[in-house]
Parts: structure tokens; C-alpha cells; sequence
């Protein structure tokens, strides 16, 4: 059993694709152990991004992370981390395998729908930022 973090960002909230990306997750038997909505302000956008400080697409990226309710959740399920990924799609929508959360309903680079952790280390990471009250 692995735990990844999973963020609905503002866009997919916005076009209502909360229902449609949640019903993907749960129809693939992950379990959704925990979610809330929520705004996320200046100071933990630029924490849970600073990775790309950086880059020049960072102030757009803190921008539009922090322009609306976003949705989180912790994901759990064998290689939980992997499988959220491959359902994603990739980072850049235009890229993205049909058949993915991106590839079917992404068209921006940055308002790209959904964030899942890219290995153990980050989930670790991200989950202790947007979940301190879950981690044992
Ligand atoms: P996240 O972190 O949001 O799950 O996306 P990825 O893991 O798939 O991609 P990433 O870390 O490389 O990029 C983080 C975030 O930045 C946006 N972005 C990325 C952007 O706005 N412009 C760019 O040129 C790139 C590379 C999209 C996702």
C-alpha cells in the first residue's frame, strides 16, 4: 500500500470536473482516505512549488494556484503514486494520452487540472504540508 497527495486545482473546480476526476480515482479502486477543499494562500503555494522558484513560469504558477478553492486529498492503493501519474497524463495537456485526466480535458500548460506527487519523497513531503493531521 503506498499514500500519495492529489490536488484538483483551481481550474478543475472552476470547469466542475471535481465529480468526473473523483469518479476516475474511485472506478480504479484507489481509496480516498482524505480530502478537503480549500484556498490555498501566498506562503503554501510558494513552499509546495518551491522547486521551480526558480523558473520563469513560477509567478504565474503561484498565481493561478492560489486564483481559487482547490480540491486535496490523500490517495492510497498499491503504487498509488505511479497510477495517479499514468492517469494524469503529462504535464503539458497538448502532450497528454488520451484517455488521461489531461488528455481529455486539458488544453493549458499551467491550468493543467490535477497535481499528484512524483515520487515517494514528495508524497512524503506534500502530504506533511497539506495533511499534517493525518501523518502518524
Ligand atoms: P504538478 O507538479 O502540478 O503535478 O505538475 P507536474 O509534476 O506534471 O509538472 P512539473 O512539476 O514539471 O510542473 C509543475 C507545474 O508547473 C506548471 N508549468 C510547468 C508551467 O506553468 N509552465 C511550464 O513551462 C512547466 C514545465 C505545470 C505544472
Amino acid at each position: 500500500m503506498e499514500r500519495t497527495f492529489v490536488m484538483l486545482k483551481p481550474d478543475a473546480v472552476k470547469r466542475r470536473l471535481i465529480g468526473e476526476i473523483i469518479k476516475r480515482i474511485e472506478a480504479k479502486n484507489l481509496n480516498i482516505v482524505a480530502m478537503k477543499m480549500m484556498h490555498i494562500d501566498r506562503k503554501l503555494a510558494e513552499t509546495h512549488y518551491s522547486e521551480h522558484r526558480e523558473k520563469p513560469f513560477f509567478k504565474d504558477l503561484v498565481e493561478f494556484i492560489t486564483s481559487g478553492p482547490v480540491v486535496t486529498m490523500i490517495v492510497e492503493g498499491p503504487n498509488a503514486i505511479s497510477v495517479i501519474r499514468a492517469m494524469m497524463g503529462a504535464t503539458n495537456p497538448f502532450n497528454a494520452a488520451p484517455g488521461t485526466i489531461r488528455g481529455d480535458f486539458g488544453l493549458d500548460l499551467t491550468q493543467n487540472l490535477i497535481h499528484g506527487s512524483d515520487s515517494p519523497q514528495s508524497a512524503q513531503r506534500e502530504l506533511a504540508l497539506f495533511f499534517p493531521e493525518e501523518i502518524e
